[in-house]
């Protein structure tokens, strides 16, 4: 509750599908504060410590292979409630079940290439964010609107 962050990955497929524009368009007019964004490709290290609650996981190997396989988008967003808020407008996990209107009903199908990553609470928040971004990297500051959102 309150102001929140939250971290949010474009997957490869979102990338390469050139999603990244949309799905940030639809933070930022939600009125969500982009705070930290940057291009990446992750190590397979960084893959697995990213998904190590899902170590145990018959698809962990296959996760970890599919991040891995080409460059992210990586952001944290920070607002009234992102953290559930960013969830919500993700979808559900399976995009072919996912509600339309979000981000997975909208543009996927399949459950493993679901096009975007939100962090599901508090605690995966604070073990997420430093894997993508050092602290000197996210740009706290305001932006004098407030008041409007
Ligand atoms: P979500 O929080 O909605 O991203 O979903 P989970 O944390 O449950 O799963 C993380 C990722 O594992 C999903 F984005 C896709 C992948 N996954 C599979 O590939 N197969 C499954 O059966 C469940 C999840």
């Amino acid at each position: 509750m309150g102001t929140e962050r939250t971290l949010v990955l474009v997957k490869p497929d979102g990338l390469k599908r050139r999603l990244a524009g949309e799905i940030i368009s639809r933070f930022e007019r939600k009125g969500l504060r982009l705070i930290a964004l940057k291009e990446m490709r992750l190590t397979q290290s960084m893959a697995e410590e990213h998904y190590s609650v899902h170590r145990d996981k018959p698809f962990y190997r296959d996760l970890v292979q599919y991040i891995i396989s080409a460059p992210i988008l990586a952001m944290i967003l920070e607002g009234n409630n992102a953290i559930s808020v960013v969830r919500g407008m993700c979808g559900a996990t399976d995009g072919s079940k996912a509600a339309p209107g979000t981000i997975r009903g909208d543009f996927a199908l399949s459950i493993q290439n679901n096009i975007v990553h939100a962090s599901d609470s508090l605690e995966s928040y604070q073990h997420e964010a430093p894997i993508f971004f050092a602290e000197e990297e996210i740009l706290v500051f305001s932006y004098g609107d407030e008041q409007l959102i």
